[in-house]
């Protein structure tokens, strides 16, 4: 039986085309690799092996941590800091870097969000780790915060692996966004679909309508556009998703087309907030593997991708998704 092309071999086959990637770039996907594995197999037993739950405790944003969220965390730690291939590491479960020591500080910087949706957890819902990477500075130096504050069309890869009815990976390395399905039979992932191309068009949107009465204008147009259907100004009637878990509706965008919007409102304004999601390790990575699939992702106001990162755990609003839609929603926003 030919076993396919495992996430490892697609790398290395593809290694060439990584601008100035070595053997570090591919121990570093595949430290990320494992660390997803060993997510997923918790996720996996959940009430089985006591996972789920509050950790009664909060993360530096103020939300409360669920256990998984904490021990995600500390499975990114332990599956990065030994092998030598990432300076350090930025976490939403941590509020400042955790540097590698100097005998193993390597060429990259890895930022991620362990267990993104984790408030569906408890409800076995899907969740997802979303991971984006850069270049470190001349490694000769201790890595500061500030070296992490680049622009998200400076990503050297990025990525995230849904743990939903299958486990699946997906990664772009800036040729494109390939897909690879977990087999848990010998534990690898396996490529499932390459060159991923969102519908430039769709039916399709998802917001937290509940906040309705927050949104701008722009956002509130757009909807009642939608909702209006087929009497109304788009001609077309539209179909509504909302699953409270980014990976989720990213994965759904990429597979079938749709917007995703989790814009800023005057709720968010009055907390003093900039939007929900974070620039760095939600937003950038999410923006990079929808631009590669030929979406389009902003902040109503300008391309997320060029947006200066000002602080580390910087929120920003996202609308991202099949290019037209986004390009509309946009446009309403000059
Ligand atoms: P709300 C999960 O907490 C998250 O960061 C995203 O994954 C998700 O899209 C959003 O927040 C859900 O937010 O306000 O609907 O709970």
């Amino acid at each position: 039986m030919r076993i396919g092309t495992t996430l490892t071999h697609y790398i290395i086959r593809n290694q060439r085309e990584i601008e100035g990637a070595s053997g570090t770039f591919t121990g570093l996907l595949n430290d990320i690799c494992v660390a997803c594995k060993k997510i997923a197999a918790l996720v996996d037993k959940g009430a089985l092996v006591n996972v789920l739950g509050s950790a009664e405790s909060e993360n530096v944003q103020g939300e409360e941590q669920k256990k998984l969220d904490v021990i995600s965390n500390e499975i990114m730690i332990e599956a990065l800091e030994h092998n030598g291939h990432i300076a350090a590491l930025a976490s939403e479960e941590m509020e400042g870097i955790h540097p590698m020591s100097a005998e193993r500080r390597g060429r990259y910087l890895l930022l991620c969000d362990p267990l993104d949706g984790s408030s569906n957890i408890d409800v076995n819902v899907s969740v997802g780790t979303i991971f984006s990477i850069l270049r470190a500075p001349d490694d000769t130096k201790a890595p500061t915060e500030a070296d992490f504050l680049r622009p998200g069309v400076e990503q050297v890869a990025a990525g995230y692996c849904l743990y939903g009815p299958s486990t699946m990976m997906v990664l772009t390395t800036g040729n494109g966004v390939s897909m690879f399905t977990l087999d848990r039979d010998f534990g690898e992932f396996l490529l499932t679909r390459e060159n991923v191309s969102i519908p430039d068009e769709t039916r399709e949107f998802a917001i937290n309508a509940s906040n309705r009465r927050f949104w701008d204008e722009p956002i509130q147009r757009y909807i009642e556009e939608c909702l209006a259907g087929e009497e109304g100004p788009r001609g077309k009637n539209f179909n509504m998703r909302w699953v409270a878990s980014m990976v989720a509706e990213v994965h759904r965008i990429l597979t079938r087309g749709g917007v995703f919007m989790y814009p800023c409102d005057k709720r968010i304004r009055a907390q003093g907030k900039t939007g929900k999601l974070r620039l760095m390790y939600e937003a950038n990575p999410m923006a990079m593997i929808v631009e590669q699939a030929g979406g389009a992702a902003t902040t109503g106001m300008q391309r997320i991708l060029e947006v200066d990162p000002d602080e580390l755990h910087q929120r920003v609003p996202v609308i991202l998704g099949s290019r037209k839609e986004v390009e509309r929603v946009t446009a309403y926003h000059d």
